[in-house]
């Protein structure tokens, strides 16, 4: 595709129309949010309309459907100006009405269309499939409010609505001739012919609202497709006119609820009808338009698996599955075995979590009443399975018990997602092992074929020249190959090592994000930051397993120790935090609660000057990241061994120079293969040690015994020092570590955990090791680029011979 040329004078009468749309006299008018409209609707405008892709042309690659219950894209205009390698000239013709662009794209308003690393996940995969030339469209839901905006009322979390605007939002473009028609509820009636067909209760309008994906330099834009839900008739014309106005309008399901708001959990499954119905709207519309595009282009039903491929990104739109079948099977009159092929040929899937509460199954009475068709056409999947199962382990119930799709009266997601799908991946090396393992060994038994690794991937074009423009400039003049798109060139820093220019300039980077990190808290929170100190970073939800409280404990220990020593000798250090906690997850607020709390008491504490400063930055988001990471110097990733699926943050944060301390677990042990062991700061119990802990009988009690600091911490904590006196205000934190039984072994690796930062405050002492160390970083991280990530999935699943 050729690159888009940008002309000024289009855009400058783009612009005109906007300020003119707004009822202005004139450009100088605008308020600054006007500008940030009008500059975003006016290069939108300039975007090459997007045919259905393919029509007459050669298909080599299968299309790939990235189906989603959430993209977190985050802030979209400066992310395509530089896309579209139209950033300077469009802040040049700004500069004549004495517009800052830099101003103009704080105005912005994150689109937060995502929890946490699944969804900015599925925001890096589309960045990298325009930008590698993989065709493709992702498909989610177009919520009117996204993830809630944090605010801390005496250290809790409080949360408000997060409204941005979507019926503003200038990036859109909608596409009437795309509506889809989606039945729900209802029963199932018979033919004359004796075929059974689903006579819905109930139809919704899913409208399609798209967004651009820009490739990095390469003039591709492919759609994000996100589905609005609405009513189909807004009135029943009848009621109406009977005089049952306000009757006129119900149909039993509210539609503007549908799409209204973001589920806000992660790694956690309510088992909430809206959201069911929420994930069958998706695919429902999502399944349509894959077939219409089909259609379209003039190919038959049988060879949808040679064009298209259906990636589930976790088990949420796993319904899409048996909607494929529904209408392959009741629409095109398709008998079972030929769209059994098809479907089962088409439909891969990503699993992100091993944590049971994660695991998606739903109430069988539920899925009945609500998708009566899908629920009988789950129990033919699982009675034909069950056919295999028994042939391969002839009566044993135990193996069905774990292997059945339909069991105990509940649809399970994931067995549903690998019986039907081709193949099955997890997210990194350490994850895919424990996929095929712990999760699923018998199903690896039958279809050893099935499973891959695709380790997860971050996209260089947000994650370094976007957030960080300096490090961003000092690559392009150091290094002799584009580093943009081949993230391996970074490699070729390590011949800087010994530029003692190089390195100072490298450094001074640093400490200038920081200045610019600590700027924004001195606005933001009233806190004066050293940029001198360690900027020690932990962003990522609020889990237990992700372990703040870890981080936590430590810093009450390091204060402790101040206060015993007035004179020690620590490195000063910034604990910066950043994370939400899901609204109804009551643990982790607590342990917010407390990481403020404490905050509060050793920031106003003159024993300990400037060596320790806390600060939990509130509504992290996209954003905040962008702010944070390039102005972090140790990154944490501390999560109980086995628990957290790869991460991403981590390598964000080790791109930018932060230097990991962390356990063995995700996609830290591949990092850690990477840059090397004296290049990273590995603690902890390792999966295997885990397991074997809590197989002898893991008790936090004794963990408690052997180390003193460890108690004064916990004994501090509940005491009521930080609290007003109140001694039950972490009660939920500390009864989950004693009582509770520590079910992510926090007390198990604190002892180590001290030491490992002990080390980290040894290394940064020696300014040149630690320059050493952290450049090395930047340079071997090169493989956690999203294109590699998207060229993995190209090779092991999309393009892979069936
Ligand atoms: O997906 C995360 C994993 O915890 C993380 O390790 C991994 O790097 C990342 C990308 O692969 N998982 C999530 O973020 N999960 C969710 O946000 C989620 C949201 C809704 C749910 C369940 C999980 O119902």
């Amino acid at each position: 595709m050729p690159k888009p040329i940008f002309k000024q004078e289009n855009f400058l009468a783009a612009l005109t129309r906007q300020w003119q749309a707004f009822g202005l006299t004139s450009a100088q008018d605008m308020t600054l949010h006007q500008w940030w409209h009008a500059v975003s609707a006016a290069v939108a405008e300039q975007l090459p309309p997007r045919p259905d892709s393919g029509k007459g042309s050669a298909q080599v690659k299968r299309h790939v459907n990235y189906i989603s219950m959430e993209f977190l894209v985050g802030r979209l205009t400066g992310n395509n100006l530089m896309n579209l390698g139209w950033y300077d000239q469009v802040a040049k013709a700004l500069e004549k009405f004495d517009i800052n662009l830099g101003n103009l794209l704080e105005e912005e308003i994150d689109p937060a269309l995502g929890n946490g690393g699944l969804g900015r996940l599925a925001a890096c995969y589309l960045d990298a499939m325009a930008s590698v030339g993989q065709p493709a469209i992702g498909y989610g839901l177009n919520y009117q409010y996204g993830l809630f905006r944090q605010s801390f009322v005496g250290g809790k979390q409080h949360e408000s609505p997060d409204d941005w605007h979507r019926n503003d939002y200038p990036w859109f473009r909608h596409n009437s001739a795309l509506a889809v028609d989606v039945g729900v509820g209802g029963k199932i009636i018979k033919d004359e012919d004796g075929k059974s067909r689903w006579q819905p209760e109930f139809t919704l309008r899913g409208e399609a609202w798209d967004l651009p994906v820009i490739g990095y330099g390469n003039g591709v834009s492919q759609p994000l497709r996100l589905w609005e839900a609405r009513h189909l008739h807004p009135f029943d014309l009848q009621k109406f006119n009977d005089g049952k106005f306000l009757q006129a309008e119900q149909q039993g399901i509210d539609a503007a609820k549908l799409t209204k708001v973001l589920y806000p959990n992660d790694n956690h499954q309510e088992g909430k009808r809206l959201r069911l119905m929420q994930q069958y709207f998706q695919c429902a519309c999502s399944v349509a338009d894959i077939l219409r595009r089909h259609h379209f282009l003039g190919r038959a039903i049988s060879e949808l698996p040679d064009y298209e491929v259906i990636q589930l990104n976790d088990t949420h739109p796993t319904i899409a599955i048996p909607e494929m079948l529904r209408v392959l099977i009741d629409e095109h009159q398709l008998s079972w075995d030929d769209a059994w092929q098809i479907t089962s040929r088409t439909f891969a899937y990503t699993n992100h979590t091993l944590m049971p509460e994660a695991l998606e199954t739903w109430d069988e009475k539920l899925v009945r009443s609500l998708l009566p068709r899908h629920f009988a056409i789950i129990k033919q999947i699982n009675s034909n399975f069950k056919k295999l199962v028994a042939k391969q382990w002839p009566g044993d119930e135990a193996v069905w018990s774990r292997l059945a799709v339909h069991y105990d009266k509940q649809v399970r997601m994931a067995n549903l997602c690998v019986v039907a799908g081709f193949a099955v991946n997890g997210v990194a090396a350490l994850h895919s092992d424990l996929v095929v393992k712990d999760l699923f060994p018998e199903y690896h038994q039958l279809w050893p074929n099935k499973f891959h690794n695709v380790t997860n991937g971050i996209t260089p074009r947000r994650w370094l020249k976007q957030c960080n423009p300096a490090l961003a400039t000092l690559l392009d003049e150091t290094l002799k190959t584009e580093w943009v798109t081949n993230l391996d060139a970074l490699k070729g820093l390590e011949d800087q090592i010994k530029d003692k220019k190089f390195c100072k300039r490298y450094r001074q980077i640093k400490h200038d994000n920081k200045v610019r990190l600590a700027d924004y808290v001195k606005q933001h929170m009233g806190i004066t930051l050293n940029p001198d100190a360690i900027f020690d970073v932990q962003i990522k939800r609020l889990h237990e397993y992700k372990r703040q409280h870890l981080n936590l404990l430590h810093i009450v220990a390091l204060y402790q120790q101040i206060r015993d020593n007035p004179a020690l000798d620590i490195v000063p250090r910034v604990f910066l935090f950043g994370a939400k906690a899901a609204p109804g997850y009551y643990l982790a607020k607590n342990i917010i609660y407390a990481i403020n709390q404490v905050a509060e008491k050793i920031n106003n504490d003159p024993i300990v000057a400037d060596r320790l400063k806390v600060v939990f930055i509130p509504d992290y988001s996209v954003s905040v990241a962008e702010l944070m990471i390039p102005a972090a110097d140790v990154s944490e990733q501390i999560s109980t061994a086995g628990k957290e699926a790869s991460g991403t943050g981590n390598m964000k944060l080790a791109l930018n120079g932060a230097l990991t301390i962390g356990t063995l677990d995700g996609a830290n042990v591949e990092i850690a293969e990477q840059v090397g062991e004296e290049n990273i700061v590995i603690f902890g119990h390792t999966v295997d040690q885990v397991k074997a802990l809590l197989k002898k009988g893991y008790k936090p009690k004794t963990w408690l015994k052997k180390d003193k600091q460890l108690k004064r911490v916990l004994d501090e904590l509940a005491s009521g020092y930080y609290s007003q006196g109140d001694k039950k205000a972490f009660d939920l934190m500390l009864h989950s570590l004693l009582a509770g039984g520590d079910p992510y072994l926090v007390l198990a690796d604190f002892a180590e955990y001290c030491q490992a930062q002990a080390r980290v405050d040894q290394l940064y002492r020696d300014r040149d090791a630690w320059t050493r160390c952290t450049l090395l970083n930047t340079a071997r991280v090169g493989m956690f680029s999203a294109d590699r990530s998207i060229r993995d999935y190209q090779q092991r699943i999309w393009q892979a011979k069936r």
